[in-house]
């Protein structure tokens, strides 16, 4: 309960699944802290400008990952960000749990062949969210 929790989803990888992003942080938030929580947003544009821009996101994202307790990530959607963070936070040795809907997406081998990982595919939202919840009552 409370835990702070890390959503990683694409940005600029692809919006496609912002809404999902967005019902999943918020169903989270039900009993923890999402520290992420700009990525489900439907309404910001994913292009800000500058390096400077880019510099604060990463400084204000990597100490959110060195502070979090574990990090959940929504990968059907290929993003260089997500894959950055994903290696950033087993450097941390924080949990990692990542979800894909393997209809659609096959996920690339430098996660899938990671053990360090904990992996799921699921196919539906309803699915995601019971096994989100599982994590949450374990971790
Ligand atoms: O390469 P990508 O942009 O798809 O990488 C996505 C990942 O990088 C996400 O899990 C975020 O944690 C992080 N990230 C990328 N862009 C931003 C960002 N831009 N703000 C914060 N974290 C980001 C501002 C736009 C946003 C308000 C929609």
């Amino acid at each position: 309960m409370d835990r702070k929790v890390y959503f990683a989803g694409s940005i600029r990888g692809g919006r496609d699944d912002a809404q999902l992003y967005h019902e999943i942080i918020e169903h989270i938030k039900k009993t923890d802290t999402v520290l992420t929580e700009h990525v489900g947003s439907v309404t910001n544009s994913v292009f800000g400008s500058g390096r400077d821009y880019d510099v604060r996101i990463y400084r204000q994202d990597t100490a959110w990952l060195r502070e979090c307790d574990l990090v959940i990530a929504e990968c059907t959607r290929p993003s260089l960000g997500v894959g950055y963070e994903l290696a950033y936070a087993e450097q941390y040795r924080k949990p990692v749990y990542i979800f894909y809907r393997s209809s659609e997406a096959h996920l690339s081998a430098m996660l899938a062949g990671d053990d360090y990982f904990h992996i799921a595919a699921y196919e539906t939202k309803e699915e995601l969210i019971r096994l989100i919840d599982q994590i949450l009552k374990e971790e």
